[in-house]
């Protein structure tokens, strides 16, 4: 799989406060192509599986619980040094800290409720991609 690859996830409230198109649009502004996009629920094992690095963390339960709480849009991105120009593009973890202009920054409500996520290496976003979608489902 390609280096240039990363993994999103539009998370339940940003789905919900019908932000998706703003954040998409900033995606698309900051020159990343999507290579495959599809809306899903999570369910608990997934979401578990997907978190599994934050297991021990206190807010695992809450993190699963929020994550699968609505709908979400999961996506494939496409750059050059598409997984450190994504994270920079999402800002830090928690929104009252993030950069101006990051997408947390604009979109997101708390640490937990942080609007999107962002693969943070390229063996994450490997792993995270063949998670939620299959090769045929790349364009
Ligand atoms: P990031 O998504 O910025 O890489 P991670 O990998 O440290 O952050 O954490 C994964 C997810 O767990 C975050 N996106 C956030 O939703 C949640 N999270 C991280 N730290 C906290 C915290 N202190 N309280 C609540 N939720 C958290």
């Amino acid at each position: 799989m390609s280096a240039n690859l990363t993994f999103t996830i539009f998370k339940p409230r940003a789905v919900e406060k019908k932000n998706l198109g703003l954040m998409i649009d900033m995606i698309y502004r900051n020159g990343f192509t999507f290579k495959a996009m599809k809306m899903i629920q999570l369910d608990p094992e997934k979401a578990e599986t997907f978190y599994r690095e934050h297991k021990n963390q206190p807010f695992f339960n809450d993190l699963i619980n929020y994550m699968t709480s609505a709908p979400v849009v999961v996506a494939v991105l496409e750059k050059e040094n598409a997984v450190n120009d994504f994270r920079q593009l999402i800002g830090s973890t928690d929104p009252a800290t993030a950069n101006f202009g990051t997408i947390r920054r604009m979109f997101a409500q708390s640490k937990s409720a942080n609007a999107i996520h962002g693969s943070d290496s390229d063996a994450s976003a490997h792993r995270e991609i063949n998670l939620f979608f299959s090769p045929d489902e790349m364009v």
